[in-house]
């Protein structure tokens, strides 16, 4: 018996996916996409209830529609904005995500520290690039100093000019590996992914010089660099929000969360408890308190975002129930 193929979803738009088959990106075939459309409500199966697919996801056809959308090892999500709002998964099947900082101006310690929660909770491996390091006298100095906040992640220096450090963000992006680049706009996200790909594959800062504007080749979200790896570029990675959650975040703050262990109270707020280890850590200077203050806030962000989850879920369940309601009247005025 034949084994089902399976596709993978290289764009996503309202009402229909562009899909590939998988075995064809991996070996670098260039297949032309398939477009298959999904139902009204853009939802397609799974074996975890109806999904929105995105790209990266893997799916199996049946006919011409999704069949089954594949259990997603990573998916990297977006707390859209809004009061009741749920979140939304920009991308799926995603194995690094290079949390993409320069040097020049200095690295922001706490932004690399809220996108590494990101990328912790995505269940992807977080790496940090740090680019333009042509741009500073000592740029290994630097890297020590955020290597000090990413703790148990790679840190990588980089200049494009120079084609300094690239070779080894290369050995980690090997041939399947499926990666997307947050972090600011100007970092050198597109710098970098075009130096990666030997050709240009992704609009940069640099402006045409006929006044056209930037051009953009992104239309194909999900990338196959020419070693194997694949680059999911859309604009919503590049900049998402923050959806982290407490195991995340004690893998991006692992320092306080061990610190943690070692409080007084199980459920110690480290914040005015007495014997908290976190608090005695800070007045000793063992732990810095711009560190401790990043923590906070994101662990309130945090905090928030779950709570506005759940007041969306709920929202959604009363919106669910007032039109059954309203379709009950329909039938009962029909009769
Ligand atoms: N000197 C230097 N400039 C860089 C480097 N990487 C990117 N840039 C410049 O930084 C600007 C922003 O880069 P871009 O790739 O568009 O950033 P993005 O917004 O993160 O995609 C552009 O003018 C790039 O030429 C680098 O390694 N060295
Ligand atoms: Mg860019
Ligand atoms: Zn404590």
């Amino acid at each position: 018996m034949q084994g089902i193929q399976t596709w993978r979803v290289v764009r996503a738009d309202k009402g229909a996916v562009l899909v590939v088959p998988e075995a064809g990106l991996v070996a670098g075939l260039d297949d032309e996409p398939t477009r298959v459309p999904l139902g009204r409500d853009g939802l397609a199966p799974s074996d975890e209830g109806r999904v929105v697919p995105t790209v990266g996801d893997l799916v199996e056809l049946a006919g011409d529609a999704i069949g089954r959308v594949l259990t997603r090892r990573s998916v990297l999500v977006r707390d859209s904005a809004g009061r009741t709002s749920q979140t939304q998964v920009l991308a799926a099947n995603v194995d690094v995500v290079l949390v993409v900082e320069h040097l020049d101006p200095e690295p922001d310690l706490g932004r690399i520290e809220r996108l590494l929660t990101l990328a912790w909770s995505s269940g992807a491996t977080p790496v940090v690039v740090l680019t333009k390091a042509d741009l500073v006298p000592d740029p290994a100095v630097l890297a020590v100093d955020v290597a000090a906040v990413a703790l148990g992640v790679d840190v990588h220096t980089v200049s494009v000019p120079d084609d300094l450090g690239l070779d080894a963000v290369r050995a980690l992006l090997a041939a399947g590996v499926t990666f997307v680049m947050v972090g600011p706009s100007g970092a050198g996200k597109s710098t970098l992914a075009n130096a990666l790909a030997g050709s240009e594959v992704a609009a940069t800062g640099e402006r045409r010089h006929d006044g056209r504007g930037r051009h953009t080749t992104t239309h194909r979200e999900l990338i196959r660099l020419p070693g194997g790896a694949l680059l999911i570029d859309t604009p919503g990675v590049r900049s998402v929000g923050l959806v982290a959650d407490d195991d995340a975040l004690g893998q991006a703050f692992a320092d306080i969360a061990e610190l943690a262990l070692s409080c007084r109270f199980a459920d110690c707020s480290h914040t005015a408890e007495p014997g908290c280890a976190v608090r005695a850590a800070l007045d000793s200077g063992e732990l810095p308190e711009r560190r401790y203050a990043s923590w906070r806030k994101l662990e309130r962000e945090a905090r928030y975002q779950a709570i506005r989850a759940d007041r969306g879920a709920a929202a959604a369940e009363r919106a669910r129930w007032k039109q059954i309601a309203q379709l009950q009247r329909q039938v009962a005025r029909g009769r």
